[in-house]
């Protein structure tokens, strides 16, 4: 199991191995976290990302990480809420295993996660936290080293302080 950090702030600034991408299933850009990533990285990213022909939830796919300090940008499509009865649960777990998996196939040491889908779209924070340390800690041996929970806002950042007790 990677090591876990908490970072309270703007993802694209961070140089690690890999930054994954709260995508849609276009991968082709968006607001929040993706619109940051693909301004920071530049047009190239979006070049690459045409080439990938979307993305299913929780599934993850990975790309060079272009003018950002980040060697990679993993891209995953988080679940949109929708009360919960829709397998939200699951999926948001896959968007985390398979990162994880991409990242380790690929033999990076490094791997900082935005707060997937508790954003525009609506998956609530307090519930998917659990859900995104719980597959950090249940990820085995790999080349991972260190995963960080990057919280861009502090009620965010609250949530993960508490689940991890720091
Ligand atoms: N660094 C780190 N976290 C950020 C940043 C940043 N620069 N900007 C926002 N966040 P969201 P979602 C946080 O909405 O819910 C996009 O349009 C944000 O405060 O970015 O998975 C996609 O194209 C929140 O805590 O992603 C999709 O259409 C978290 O990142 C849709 O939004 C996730 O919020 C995906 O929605």
């Amino acid at each position: 199991m990677p090591s876990i950090e908490l970072y309270q702030g703007d993802i694209t600034q961070l140089a690690v191995d890999a930054i994954v991408n709260a995508a849609n299933n276009s991968l082709l850009g968006g607001g929040g976290v993706d619109g940051a990533i693909h301004r920071a990285a530049g047009p190239d990213l979006l070049v690459e990302c045409r080439a990938l022909k979307g993305c299913e939830t929780g599934q993850a796919k990975i790309t060079k990480g272009h003018r950002l300090k980040a060697k990679h940008v993993i891209h995953t499509v988080g679940p949109v809420w929708s009360g919960g009865s829709r397998n939200e649960d699951e999926l948001l777990s896959l968007c985390y295993k398979n990162s994880l998996q991409l990242a380790a196939q690929n033999g990076l040491h490094s791997i900082a996660f935005p707060s997937i889908s508790t954003g525009v779209y609506g998956f609530p924070v307090e519930r998917a936290a659990p859900i995104a340390v719980r597959e950090i800690r249940n990820f085995g041996e790999s080349s991972l080293e260190k995963a960080i929970f990057v919280c861009f806002d502090s009620a965010t950042m609250d949530v993960y302080r508490k689940i991890l007790k720091l």
